[in-house]
């Protein structure tokens, strides 16, 4: 039941407990008594840091974090927004107790300070009988596939990202989310090419000849992987990154080759094409651990995958194509170091993205790379954790809701369209999309800031029948639709257990503190929920029993992992298999593909197909010519830290600006710092311009931010669509095509 002292009996594993004197001026100040939990950063981050969190037992305050230096891949330093953490914990604008929406404040955007007079403070009792009573009564009036649950990586632990949650949801048969945000088509990609979600270790990133950052912006996304990168240069290798916005990590590159945004999979192909047409595969390796090569060979040599044929498309000359063919081909042979690509997940953000990181994927089966240590390719480690989370979501509950049958699933992507047409068009159409949604329970996520097509998404988050609960820590631009908001905590306030996507080392996290004001965790608000609205005891674990489930395996990977070391140590490493020297290397031999063929899949082949809304697709010589990337910023976490002084700060630079370009503004008659109106047929924004070469001809770029904190209360979502990828059901955030016009220009046409 809910209490103002939430019981907690072992959230304090003091890793060692010092006497520091903090009293270096002599005064008569009393020696401050201090210990040292081990915690985790849980946000979504390929990197998943091993921390160390200063904890004054006097007053119960963190006072201090720092990177685990014991940790193989944190060693002992943190990414700027995370240094500054504790600015975000005790913030003085953190939500701290549930509220309601006060009587006849409509919905919609609230200035940034005036949101607590918005609504009135409640009990935690008061709010979760209220919660409960709407969802009972909203159920039994639209059925319970009227609600909708709306989360996603706020925190990536596997508690808090899903467990109880999955449980109340399918217990009471509402829709269920596809959470297909950020890395669906991708995920496909791997799993159709290896059967599971796995790649190069980080830390031999080390041991290569040349690395590829291939949509891969390790500098701002992924900084734990940099110093092996450093290792590996210093001992001679070189870093291409293709990307077609100079990133940092560009910025420090050998080279840099500004691809067109969304035709990596021809330039896959051309690679491909090299490779194949100089010798330079691996026949040996390609014989025994892959299936189809001589499809993809056939496929590969044809004319129109020959570099001059495709330099036009690609923006990057035919020579440079061939130099970087050669390069891949020739590394690792002859006793030189291998080649290792770091994919990650922005060139899966297109229409055609799952196919280009299918394509990108099967490079290192082309040349074998994967026998070598430093050689491979890293998407995602995620796959090779066995959390065993059927146990923890128990998705068998839905069979017990009222529906006694799996109910609908909403792709989040969509979230817009479910809000404002599904189940309009039922009774005309007839159509078995099933109910309107009634009732909208965000967590874990910044909705009305991330999900693409904003305008539709805030028309339906405006709705006043739409019932709306957000789970969050601060007042954003979601809690500013919703009914009822709820307090959670910061990861330094809950326990939980984590894998990790960019590296492969298990951890459990522990509650530094406790929780600050109500707030509660996502484990704790939906136990109390459950136990509220039903009888099962599924909805009586708490965080140790739920970690125990997750852990429940016989996963060899998971071999010698258990609770009692996760408490003892903080970081494990996972068992993976290992060769005869010792080394863990994943694809060296057929034992690591998941596949039903049991090897690297090449078919079907990658073919290349223009996104539909590019300039060389379909919509690409229409009203709208520039293609336009809405980047994350690297000082915040998607949406999240961009409320905060000191991150904005850090962030001041770019927040607010299109970068255009010299050509494409000048063509416009746009100079650096003239206020500009970007469009398309779904929206309009207003942001400053910054004229250079960050972007290529034909490209600009800006930064994902709050709504309310942006000019004229709209970012970048405002222009992007919920059009699909083609694997995975993604988002195809790259895919958006703008016009742009000076203001004044706009205003009078
Ligand atoms: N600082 C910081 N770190 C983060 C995040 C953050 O917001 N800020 N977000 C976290 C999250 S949620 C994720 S999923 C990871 C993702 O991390 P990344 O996968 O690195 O994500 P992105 O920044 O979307 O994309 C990487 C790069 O791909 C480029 N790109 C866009 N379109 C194309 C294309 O068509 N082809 C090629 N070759 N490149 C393209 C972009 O310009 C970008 O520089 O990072 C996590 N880490
Ligand atoms: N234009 C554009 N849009 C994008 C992207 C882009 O690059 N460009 N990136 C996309 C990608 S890759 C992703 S992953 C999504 C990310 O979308 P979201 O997952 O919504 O990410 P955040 O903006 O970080 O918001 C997470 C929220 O969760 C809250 N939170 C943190 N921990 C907890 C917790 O324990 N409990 C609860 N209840 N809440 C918590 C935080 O306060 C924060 O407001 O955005 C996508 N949207
Ligand atoms: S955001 Fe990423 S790099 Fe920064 S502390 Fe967290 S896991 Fe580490
Ligand atoms: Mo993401």
């Amino acid at each position: 039941m809910c209490t103002q002292n939430h019981p907690r009996d072992a959230y304090n594993i003091v890793v060692f407990t010092s006497l520091a004197n903090t009293n270096p001026s002599g005064s008569n100040e009393p020696s401050a008594a201090t210990k040292t939990v081990h915690a985790v950063c849980t946000h979504d981050c390929p990197d998943t840091c091993g921390l160390l969190v200063t904890v004054d037992t006097l007053t119960g305050r963190a006072t201090r974090l720092q990177g685990d230096p014991s940790h193989p891949v944190t060693r002992g330093f943190l990414c700027g927004k995370v240094a500054r953490y504790l600015d975000r914990v005790y913030s003085p604008d953190r939500l701290l107790y549930p509220m309601r929406r006060k009587a006849g404040v409509p919905k919609g955007p609230l200035p940034k300070g005036s949101e607590r007079d918005a609504f009135e403070r409640i009990s935690w009792h008061e709010a979760l009988d209220f919660v409960a009573m709407k969802l009972k009564q909203i159920a039994a009036e639209s059925g319970p596939e009227s609600i909708l649950p709306y989360s996603y990586a706020g925190t990536i632990g596997q508690l808090g990202y899903g467990s109880m949650d999955r449980r109340f949801f399918y217990r009471l048969g509402a829709s269920q989310l596809d959470r297909t945000i950020c890395s669906t088509a991708g995920g496909e990609a791997l799993k159709q090419v290896y059967g599971v979600k796995l790649g190069t270790i980080p830390q031999d990133f080390a041991h290569a000849g040349l690395i590829i950052a291939w949509g891969a912006n390790i500098h701002g996304t992924n900084i734990h992987l940099w110093p092996f990168i450093e290792e590996a240069r210093r001992h001679g290798a070189s870093l291409v990154v293709i990307d077609p916005y100079r990133t940092r990590t560009a910025a420090l590159a050998d080279e840099h080759l500004a691809i067109r945004p969304g035709t990596d999979g021809l330039l896959a192909l051309a690679l491909m094409h090299v490779l194949f047409r100089d010798g330079h595969e691996d026949a040996e390796y390609l014989r025994e651990c892959t299936h189809g090569a001589e499809d993809l060979r056939a496929y590969a040599l044809r004319e129109e995958h020959a570099p001059a044929r495709v330099a036009a498309v690609t923006g990057i000359a035919a020579d440079t194509i061939e130099r970087l063919a050669q390069a891949y081909g020739n590394a690792g042979r002859n006793g030189s170091r291998p080649a290792a690509i770091r994919l990650n997940y922005g060139i899966q953000r297109c229409e055609n993205g799952g196919t280009a990181a299918r394509a990108v994927a099967m490079l290192p089966l082309i040349t074998g790379s994967w026998k070598q240590r430093g050689g491979g390719l890293q998407l995602s480690t995620s796959g090779a954790f066995p959390f065993n989370s059927s146990r923890l979501q128990m998705p068998e509950m839905m069979q017990r809701s009222t529906l006694k049958r799996a109910s609908r699933i909403v792709n989040m992507n969509q979230l817009g369209k479910a809000l404002t047409e599904l189940g309009q068009r039922s009774a005309a159409l007839d159509s078995n999309d099933g109910p309107p949604v009634k009732a909208l329970f965000v967590y874990n996520s910044n909705a009305a800031a991330v999900a693409p097509d904003s305008e539709r998404v805030l028309a339906g988050l405006r709705r006043e029948d739409l019932f709306t609960v957000v789970h969050e820590q601060f007042f954003n631009d979601t809690t500013d639709y919703a009914d009822v908001v709820l307090p959670a905590t910061t990861f330094l306030e809950h326990k939980d257990v984590l894998g990790a996507y960019g590296h492969l080392n298990a951890q459990i996290s522990q509650a530094a503190i406790a929780p600050l004001g109500e707030a509660r965790s996502n484990v704790w608000l939906f136990g109390e929920l459950g136990q509220r609205m039903f009888s099962d005891k599924e909805f009586d674990d708490g965080e140790e029993e739920l970690i125990a489930q997750a852990l429940d395996t016989d996963h060899p990977f998971f071999a010698g992992i258990t609770k009692q070391r996760l408490e003892r140590e903080g970081h494990v490493p996972l068992s993976l298999p290992k060769n005869e020297h010792g080394e863990s290397l994943p694809f060296s031999s057929r034992e690591w593909f998941r596949t039903p063929s049991g090897r690297g899949e090449l078919i079907p082949v990658p073919a290349w197909i223009a996104p539909h809304e590019s300039r060389s697709g379909a919509e690409g010589a229409g009203e709208f010519p520039l293609e336009f990337l809405p980047r994350k910023a690297d000082n915040y976490m998607n949406s999240t830290f961009a409320n905060l002084p000191g991150h904005r700060h850090m962030e001041r630079k770019t927040a607010g600006l299109l970068e255009i370009h010299p050509s494409d503004a000048a063509a416009r008659g746009v100079s650096s710092g003239d206020s500009v109106s970007v469009w398309n047929g779904r929206g309009r924004i207003t942001l400053t311009a910054s004229v250079g070469e960050t972007v290529p001809e034909g490209v600009v770029a800006s930064r994902l931010d709050w709504q309310k904190l942006s000019h004229n209360g709209a970012n970048v979502n405002m222009l992007t669509s919920e059009r699909l990828s083609d694997l995975g059901g993604g988002a195809t955030f790259y895919s958006t095509l703008v016009e742009v016009a000076k203001t004044e220009q706009t205003a009078a046409v």
